[in-house]
């Protein structure tokens, strides 16, 4: 398959996942709309159809809730077969929440990037029309994460469920939902694994602790005081925090375009900067790690996220050698695998080639690690993991993750960021 056929490919998956209002993640897998997938649609559409891409988080910001929170499933349609159905999450009514269907929780905030890169692609009377739109909705989510997520103002935020992450079953997380104890869940029943074999999915017992804390904090009402105050889960997330500090420059220069003012975001940028470098660097490591604010313990787990620090544009020159020479290029780590970029250390005992997010190749892991590797000066690793993500999609489709051996699908076969990202690869190498 050449270049031209892999983007008409790409487009044609968007065109069918799309049910009218958005598209949806994955034909039977993902039938609503999220938040982060979203963003990573809008990317890759701004190179064929920015309006459709516009539409995509035109759709998300609507379901803004009163807080300022945007939330990370919204139910556009009511409910599907996808558990949890809206109902599950009890957000219906609260004073704070938003006007449609949707969970509690929010997602790494990639909204602000997507409209920065909509704007560059397109900055015509349409383009400037919905950043103008879309500004003071973004501005209230950040704000809205860096108080409620930050109560302190310290400058970096907290998560206070897996599923935030948007890597859900990392083993990132473990330590922290050891920490849960025994698990008491609501009655549920997971559908999860009707259309994706067990093994590719979240275990058991993760899936319990995902569920005992939405049992929680729909308890308490989803309020934001008391869930910073009392969640069994909080944890300063190195992916969700270098997102959201690459998605600040991108609030800031769209404030600038529209001749807003950018002062209070500059300022959460560079306090975000500085606490990232001094709180989450680990020298012994050599790498970023999160923090778990319950504990105060790191996790043991080497993942992919460190290197979102690259994306974020807040490592030192220090600290990127060190993470790409005894990481990134260190074979039997991160290379040496057929595919890359392995979500998790292939040397690390938790490493699951097949499962989830414990281990496979993830196309925007790729496209985010690609991007922050050549803004640091890491040209040639970062066109190798560009190729590998546009080998994979030629190899196996647009799977919603790889197996780093050989490439082989996992998960959903029919995984809209997949091929919108591969669509932005092949449209915008030198963006990466
Ligand atoms: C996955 O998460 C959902 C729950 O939010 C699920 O497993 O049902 C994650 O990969 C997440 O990052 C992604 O946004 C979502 C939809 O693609 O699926």
């Amino acid at each position: 398959m050449n270049d031209q056929e892999l983007a008409a490919a790409a487009l044609a998956l968007l065109r069918e996942n799309d049910v009218g209002a958005f598209i949806k993640p994955a034909r039977l897998q993902y039938p609503h709309q999220w938040n982060w997938d979203a963003a990573f649609i809008a990317i890759g559409l701004r190179h064929v159809d920015a309006e459709l891409g516009r539409r995509e988080l035109r759709a998300l910001l609507r379901a803004q809730w009163r807080s300022g929170m945007v939330p990370h499933i919204v139910y556009h349609a009511g409910p599907s077969d996808y558990f949890p159905p809206p109902d599950f999450w009890r957000t219906a009514g609260l004073p704070h929440a938003g006007a449609i269907p949707s969970s509690g929780l929010t997602q790494p905030p990639m909204a602000a990037t997507a409209v920065r890169l909509l704007l560059d692609a397109t900055d015509d009377v349409a383009g400037i029309a919905f950043a103008r739109d879309a500004f003071p909705h973004l501005l209230a989510w950040h704000r809205w994460l860096h108080t409620a997520r930050d109560p302190g103002g310290t400058g970096l935020v907290a998560i206070v469920h897996p599923w935030e992450s948007g890597t859900d079953n990392s083993p990132r997380w473990r330590c922290p939902l050891a920490g849960l104890g025994e698990p008491a869940p609501p009655p549920y029943s997971r559908r999860d694994q009707r259309h994706v074999p067990v093994d590719e999915r979240p275990v058991t017992d993760d899936y319990a602790r995902f569920m005992h804390l939405i049992g929680l904090y729909r308890g308490w009402g989803w309020d934001d005081t008391t869930l910073w105050a009392r969640a069994p889960f909080l944890v300063v997330d190195v992916l969700f925090n270098a997102i959201l500090l690459r998605a600040d420059a991108d609030l800031a220069e769209i404030a600038c375009r529209l001749g807003q003012p950018r002062d209070e975001i500059d300022g959460w940028r560079s306090r975000g900067v500085t606490a990232f470098r001094e709180r989450l660097w680990d020298e012994e490591r050599g790498a970023f790690l999160d923090l778990d604010l319950r504990s105060g313990r790191r996790p043991a787990a080497d993942t992919w996220a460190t290197f979102a620090s690259l994306y974020a544009g807040v490592a030192d020159p220090r600290a990127a050698t060190r993470m790409v020479d005894e990481r990134l290029r260190a074979t039997g780590r991160y290379a040496g695998t057929h595919y890359g970029l392995p979500t998790v250390a292939i040397d690390d005992p938790r490493f699951e080639p097949r499962r989830y997010w414990c281990g496979p190749v993830w196309i925007n892991a790729n496209w985010l690690v690609a991007r922050g590797l050549r803004a640091a000066g890491y040209h040639d690793d970062a066109r190798r993991i560009v190729d590998h993500a546009l080998e994979l999609a030629r190899l196996s489709g647009f799977a919603e993750y790889y197996d780093p051996r050989d490439g082989s699908a996992c998960g959903a076969r029919d995984f809209s960021w997949s091929a919108a990202l591969v669509l932005d690869l092949l449209h915008d190498p030198a963006g990466v």
